[in-house]
Formats: C-alpha cells, sequence, structure tokens
C-alpha cells in the first residue's frame, strides 16, 4: 500500500525544514493510519491529514539574557501551538542546543497523538530554545529563563497554551519561568505544570513519565503472557527526569536495572543501579555520569567516543527488557539486532521517538513487545493534566491519588492501544494501535469543529 508521495511532498512543502526528525514522525503515522483513511472518506474530505500536520502557528522569538561575566548573550525561543481540537495546547519546553523549529515541530506533532491518546481534554504543542543549560550558574539559569518568559508570556494561558518540561527543563526552570509570569502578569495562574508543589505542582509530575514507563510496560508483558518484571534484568538510558524515575520504579516492581547514560558515556553496574547516588550526581550536582564510578569501581563507564560498532554500548548488554530514556534516535537497527540477539524481550520508549525507523521495523518483525513513544511516556503529560485540574479548582490531591490515577490511565491506554490493533488486524502492533487511536479522536473533533 505505502504513503502517498504526493501527501508527503505536499507536507514537505508547506512545512520547509531541514531536520529530517518531524517528517520522520510523520510519516511513521500516515502508514499506520492508511486502512482508517482508506475504510472512511470523511477525513480526506476533509483534507484532515493536511489539516494535522500543520501547526496552527509558530512563534520564533530572541531571547537575550546578561551571563554572570556581564556579557550580554542571545539564544533563540520558540512555541509551537500545533492543534486545539481536543483542548489548550500542551507540551514540553525543550532547553538544549540542538533545539530548532523542525525539531520542536515533530515533537508538537507527536504530543497531539499522545494527548490525544491519553483520553484528557488537551491539544498538542511545543517548545524550547537552542539554550544550553550545562555549566550555568543557578543564577545564569534564572536570568536566562526570565528572559524566555519575557516573550513567551504573550502566546500563553492556562486556557490557551500550558507548557511544562523536557529535556534541559525540570522544576528549577519551571519555578522561574512561573515566577517571572506572574511579574508580568500580576495573576497566579496554572500557566505551566511541573510546578515545584509548594507553589501549585502536583504530587507525582516529577515521577510520572517514569512511573507511568513502568506501569505501561507492566500491562504490556501481561498482554504478551509474560508475567511480570519479577528478577527481569532492565536496560535504561538517559539519567534525567524519565531515566532516573523509571529505573525506580522497575526496583519497586522486582526489576533490576543495571544501565544508565548521559551524553558522555554508559554506566553498568551488574548489581543494579544505585539510585541515591545516581540522584545525587544528577539532580543536585549535575556532574557526568563518570563519577559513578568513584563509588562503584566495579561498574563499567564507557565513553560514547570508546564504543564504535556504529550502535550505543546500552543497548549491547543483555538484558529482558530495555528502555530508552534519553532522546530521538538513540537506538539503531545496529542496537536492534543486539537487542533481539541477546534475547531481549520488550521495548518501551520513554524518551520521544528514540528508535530510527529501521529500529522499530526489526523490532515488529521479530515480535519484540514494543511500546512506542506516545503511548508509553504518556504518564508526564497525564499527570500535567491532574495538576492543570487541580489549579483550576484550587486543590491539592494526595501522593495515593495521583498515583492511583497514574497507574489507571497507563494501563487503560495500554488496553486501548491492543485491542485497536486487534480490531485493525495488526494484533500486538502497538505503534499502529496508538496511532490509530490517538488520530481517530483528534480527526473526528477536527471534523466536528467545522473548518
Ligand atoms: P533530562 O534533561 O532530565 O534528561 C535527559 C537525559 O538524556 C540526560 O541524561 C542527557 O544527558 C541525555 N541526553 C539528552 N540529549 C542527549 C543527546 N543528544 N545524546 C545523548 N544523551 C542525551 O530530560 P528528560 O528525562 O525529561 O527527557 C528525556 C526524554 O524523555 C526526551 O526525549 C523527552 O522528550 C522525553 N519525555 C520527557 C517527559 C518529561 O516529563 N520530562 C515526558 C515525556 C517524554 P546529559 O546529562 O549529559 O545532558
Ligand atoms: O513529551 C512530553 O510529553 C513532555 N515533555 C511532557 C508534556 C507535558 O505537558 O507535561
Amino acid at each position: 500500500m505505502g504513503i502517498s508521495k504526493d501527501i508527503i511532498n505536499r507536507i514537505r512543502k508547506s512545512n520547509c525544514t531541514t531536520d529530517e526528525t518531524f517528517f520522520q514522525a510523520v510519516e511513521e503515522v500516515l502508514d499506520s493510519i492508511q486502512p482508517v483513511l482508506e475504510s472512511d472518506s470523511k477525513y480526506s474530505k476533509n483534507s484532515i491529514v493536511d489539516r494535522l500536520t500543520n501547526p496552527d502557528r509558530e512563534f520564533k522569538f530572541k531571547v537575550v539574557w546578561l551571563d554572570d561575566n556581564q556579557n550580554i548573550q542571545v539564544n533563540t525561543g520558540y512555541r509551537v501551538q500545533f492543534n486545539n481540537a481536543l483542548g489548550p495546547y500542551k507540551g514540553g519546553l525543550r532547553f538544549h542546543p540542538s533545539v530548532n523549529s523542525g525539531i520542536l515541530k515533530f515533537l508538537g506533532f507527536e504530543q497531539i497523538l499522545k494527548n490525544s491518546l491519553t483520553g484528557l481534554p488537551i491539544g498538542g504543542g511545543k517548545g524550547g530554545s537552542d539554550f544550553d543549560p550545562k555549566g550555568k550558574s543557578d543564577f545564569e539559569i534564572m536570568k536566562f529563563c526570565s528572559a524566555f518568559m519575557t516573550e513567551l508570556h504573550k502566546y500563553i494561558g492556562p486556557r490557551i497554551d500550558v507548557p511544562a518540561g523536557d529535556i534541559g527543563v525540570g522544576a528549577r526552570e519551571i519555578g522561574y519561568l512561573f515566577g517571572e509570569y506572574k511579574k508580568i502578569t500580576s495573576s497566579y495562574d496554572g500557566i505551566l505544570t511541573g510546578k515545584p508543589f509548594m507553589f501549585g505542582g502536583s504530587l507525582m509530575r516529577p515521577e510520572a513519565t517514569g512511573y507511568g514507563c513502568v506501569y505501561f510496560t507492566d500491562e504490556m508483558l501481561k498482554y504478551g503472557g509474560k508475567n511480570d518484571f519479577k528478577g527481569r534484568i532492565c536496560t535504561v538510558s538517559g539519567a534525567g527526569n524519565v531515566a532516573i524515575h523509571t529505573i525506580e520504579k522497575l526496583y519497586d516492581l522486582g526489576a533490576i536495572p543495571v544501565t544508565c547514560t548521559d551524553s558522555r558515556g554508559t554506566i553498568y553496574d551488574s548489581r543494579g543501579i544505585d539510585l541515591k547516588l545516581l540522584k545525587e550526581l544528577k539532580l543536585k550536582k549535575r556532574v557526568s555520569l563518570e563519577e559513578y564510578c568513584k563509588d562503584h569501581n566495579d561498574a563499567i563507564y564507557t565513553k560514547v567516543e570508546d564504543y564504535s560498532d556504529g550502535g550505543h554500548e546500552v543497548w549491547n548488554i543483555p538484558c529482558d527488557c530495555a528502555f530508552p530514556c534519553a532522546t530521538q534516535n538513540e537506538l539503531t537497527q545496529i542496537d536492534a539486532k543486539n537487542l533481539i540477539e541477546n534475547g531481549c524481550i520488550s521495548v518501551t520508549e520513554g524518551a520521544n521517538m528514540p528508535s530510527t525507523p529501521e529500529a522499530t521495523k526489526l523490532f515488529l518483525e521479530n515480535d519484540i513487545l514494543f511500546a512506542p513513544a506516545k503511548a508509553a511516556n504518556a504518564g508526564g503529560v497525564v499527570v500535567s493534566e491532574f495538576e492543570m485540574s487541580q489549579n483550576a479548582s484550587m486543590t491539592k490531591w494526595s501522593y495515593e491519588k495521583v498515583d492511583n490515577m497514574l497507574d489507571q490511565n497507563m494501563r487503560a491506554i495500554c488496553k486501548r492501544v491492543h485491542l485497536t490493533a486487534e480490531e485493525y488486524g495488526v494484533a500486538g502492533n502497538y505503534v499502529d494501535g496508538a496511532n490509530i487511536v490517538g488520530f481517530k479522536k483528534v480527526a473526528d473533533a477536527m471534523i466536528a469543529e467545522g473548518i
């Protein structure tokens, strides 16, 4: 069957960008939804594909700030408001030198379908900056966040667009962004999610994405007839918010997570990652993972440049379950081959689109239980929506309540995806299942709302 070249060319023409990630994300979705488009002409009559793959609007702005040496620094800020058919634009902010409008379009497009899949009333958006938080003082982070919000505040609002965190943006940055918004507007709004608990944040938001990934996988293993996590060896990439809380929940459910990675290297600790130390290094001291070996000299640290088969060290370590939780396209075809040969039974995408299309194809062909990002990592935005609800009603929910609701929501998403894959004759293919569920809901809302 395949996707029509006409559609792809049209999307490329209307979304001019040098970054390929957006087209990668779109092509996967178009491939999955072919049967839906063919079985009901209302989607083509209403030009849904063209409308869905063009953001409602994109903002690009200059961010000028003063560093600690009194030098004036200039960065670029962005917000892509992609689709609000189901609710206010909702999605994170990424601060990383690689950020450009193409990457944010990929993330914003994925976010529309992810948010739709949750069943909650939230649309899709994404933003960020090419600002590099690495090596910056706390004061410089604050100065940058203030300058960024000076522009961003014009475009957001609790019923318009509600940003959150992503790579390089955690509770510290959200706190500074919130403070600046409040100063500019004098209004105490739930304008961002992922806020510290003391001023409107939800309990469990920091843990939500990682815990959600593990709840989803637990359910997927059951559907796949593989029982639970007890005693299972797990490999995890990343050493940030998502990776740390994935590791934490894996321990809770009896698994043994043995790896973590950062942009410089991989730690392999066969007895299980020392979670307390990992949090200390990455959340408090913000230093390289190499430091881990100072406390554990039997753990193995491999620098990125010292591994050279075209893949990544972390995916060549034998495991039962793999969790890529760092960044896009970090798991290649060679990595997928290594995982399969080493006996891996499941792969859960904690990061957004961490597997290349070739790797995904190999997993599906080899009956690996594969949980795609837009389903598996939806726990973060689910609890973000809970935070919006709490802010709107001026209430605070208990840790147990949020955790139970997160658990139920992730298992419900898994069921929806599983049943949809069966309904469309691709049982076990969660990529198609997730894309179809997410697409149908947002597309039907767009049709009902008119042009
Ligand atoms: P963090 O900034 O907390 O951590 C990111 C981790 O990934 C760090 O260990 C970082 O290494 C590593 N990393 C980042 N970029 C690269 C790169 N180009 N190459 C190698 N390693 C890299 O981010 P999060 O944990 O929040 O996000 C991780 C992933 O999860 C992203 O794909 C994000 O979009 C996705 N996600 C996040 C959600 C959230 O709630 N935070 C929700 C859903 C998805 P170093 O320490 O060296 O910088
Ligand atoms: O990719 C994502 O889902 C996020 N970065 C979190 C989005 C959110 O609004 O909580």
